[in-house]
């Protein structure tokens, strides 16, 4: 087709694509949580719905793209981690960015009221970034980085909002902590508060990784009901969202593309299947990564 001469404006374009076969992390952010947390009424320090909701967003862009293959949320922020192989639109970051922060932000505003009590009452936005890693060490440092953040601030903001609700005004409790080690914040938390520190919830300690688990999906062969059957999964956790355990229920919530036909037997078909799940470990000790083979 001719071109108009028009064209040549698109020259103008800059390339902006990441370089290859390095870990692409791109992480997003909530703007100006601090005031959308208090305009909706976000329970203190940590708010369990807005935290499952943000992992639901997460899901949601997992599997619109599943060469991420880890994703790691805290707070206000998730980092989604793309296969070093990835080519998805060409490794170009202001695509990436662009869309994985639009289909958040959309998904976090679609799945709001499924997880939310108050009404939404403004729309939120997120910021993103891509990082690019060159070695496994690198990138589990970056994953470290994060869930140690979640760590520090989750263990200042159980403290600090001990102490206000025990009756100090915000700065009293802030001067308080200032300076104080970790130590003596957990000290503070069991003495005065009762509160031993270690069994908080793991979600509030660890933050959220969300992996892709296999499994069987059963069918019965007239049609009819399905049934999810587990495979030997390393990773152990729950179905994002609001399916919970249910198998059932997360089939239709979760289950994703690559529908292989394996095997029927007695009057049943079991599809391979894979669908996202989250847990609450530490990414930080080896073990995490000697038990998932993610980082090839
Ligand atoms: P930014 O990111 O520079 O636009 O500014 P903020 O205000 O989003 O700051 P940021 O991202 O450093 O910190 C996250 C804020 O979100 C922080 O003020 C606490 C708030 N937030 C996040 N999750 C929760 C929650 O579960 N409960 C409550 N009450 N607040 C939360
Ligand atoms: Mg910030
Ligand atoms: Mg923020
Ligand atoms: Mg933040
Ligand atoms: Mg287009």
């Amino acid at each position: 087709m001719a071109k108009s001469k028009f064209e040549y404006v698109k020259g103008f374009e800059m390339s902006d694509s990441c370089l290859p076969n390095t870990w692409l992390v791109l992480r997003l952010d909530g703007r100006g949580f601090h005031r959308f947390a208090m305009a909706h009424n976000f329970a203190k320090p940590n708010d369990i719905l807005a935290l499952n909701l943000m992992n639901k967003a997460a899901s949601a862009v997992m599997q619109e793209f599943q060469d991420i293959f880890i994703a790691y949320g805290q707070s206000d922020e998730f980092s989604f981690i793309f296969k070093r192989s990835t080519n998805l639109f060409g490794r170009r970051a202001s695509k990436l960015l662009s869309t994985v922060v639009s289909l958040f932000s959309a998904s976090y505003v679609f799945y709001w009221s499924q997880f939310m009590k108050t009404p939404l009452l403004y729309p939120p936005a997120f910021d993103s970034r891509i990082v690019l890693y060159p070695s496994a060490k690198n990138l589990r440092d970056y994953l470290s980085w994060r869930q140690a953040d979640c760590h520090i601030n989750n263990l200042y903001n159980t403290c600090f909002w001990s102490l206000v609700e025990s009756g100090l005004k915000n700065e009293e409790a802030q001067k308080r902590l200032n300076g104080t080690e970790s130590s003596q914040k957990n000290e503070i938390l069991f003495n005065e508060f009762g509160i031993n520190y270690n069994n908080e919830p793991e979600q509030f300690k660890k933050g959220s990784v969300l992996l892709w688990e296999n499994y069987h999906e059963k069918i019965q062969s007239h049609g009819g009901s399905t049934e999810a059957v587990w495979t030997y999964g390393k990773n152990d956790g729950s179905s994002v969202g609001d399916s919970g355990n249910d198998p059932g229920k997360a089939n239709t919530e979760s289950a994703v593309g690559d529908s292989v036909m394996e095997s029927t037997r007695e009057g049943f078909t079991f599809r391979k299947r894979k669908r996202v799940v989250v847990s609450h470990v530490d990414i930080i000790g080896d073990s995490f990564w000697d038990n998932n083979n993610l980082l090839d």
